[in-house]
């Protein structure tokens, strides 16, 4: 498991996740944009599903809006510590992208030292145990041979496929499946290993505090300004045990 030991320096860092940046949906880019700029964090830790979909990093490189998206990633490294953790769409963001972002890569789950606090980061999708088909895809995407392969193929066949998946779990959802909840057995499973009772993650969109136990798991919001309902939402963390959800819409 990661570790990410916050410096003294750090009394502020922030949590988001899950703003499925893409270009047709402006507004959302836009307060995202703005919040890198004002946020007074010394840290902000992004806990996967930055972006809508992701092909590779060679593909970022020839788009525009993913080069906005880099511009405001590196401003803001540099007048504080950024980092990205993958989601489910956002997984192969490597290193040829985040390096000269000045990101660094966190793995899933990371403990977060903050201080007193040792505090369990995860995207979440590996949580969600209900959905069988997709741990499966999941095993199978996160290894080296597949994500070998699959960046080797042509731009257009990676596209297709991304569109493909896409597809698969909007029809998953009008089918009603929605999306699977983190498995509370496996969450404890979890906090016992890394020795935290704060678990805070993103992906299931269900933003809420649950007390898991004598835990406590924390879901972060998604954000979607370009459709209602409109939603924007940073945990903020202080050094001294303090915590804020800051509703930015
Ligand atoms: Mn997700």
């Amino acid at each position: 498991m990661d570790l990410l030991t916050a410096p003294a320096a750090w009394l502020t860092v922030d949590l988001i996740s899950d703003l499925h940046l893409q270009a047709s949906q402006t507004a959302t880019f836009s307060l995202w944009q703005d919040y890198m700029a004002k946020t007074p964090a010394q840290a902000v830790l992004i806990l996967g599903d930055l972006f809508e979909v992701w092909v590779g990093d060679d593909a970022a490189a020839q788009d525009p809006f993913l080069q906005s998206c880099a511009q405001v990633l590196q401003q803001t490294a540099q007048r504080a510590h950024v980092a990205f953790m993958p989601g489910n769409r956002d997984f192969l963001v490597g290193p040829a992208f985040l390096g000269p972002c000045g990101v660094q890569a966190l793995g899933d789950p990371c403990l977060l030292e903050l201080g007193a606090q040792r505090i369990l980061l995860s995207h979440g999708d590996a949580l969600c145990l209900d959905d069988k088909p997709y741990q499966a895809f999941r095993l199978q995407a996160r290894s080296e041979a597949w994500q070998h392969s699959f960046l080797a193929k042509p731009l257009a066949e990676r596209q297709a496929f991304a569109r493909s998946l896409r597809d698969l779990s909007e029809s998953q959802k009008h089918e009603g499946m929605g999306f699977a909840d983190a498995d509370p057995d496996m969450a404890l499973f979890w906090l016992a290993q890394a020795q935290s009772r704060h678990m805070v993650h993103g992906h299931t969109h269900r933003p809420a505090d649950h007390r898991l136990g004598q835990a406590q798991r924390q879901v972060l919001s998604d954000w979607s300004m370009d459709h209602a309902p409109r939603r924007a939402q940073v945990l903020r963390l202080q050094r001294d045990g303090a915590s804020q959800r800051l509703d930015l819409v």
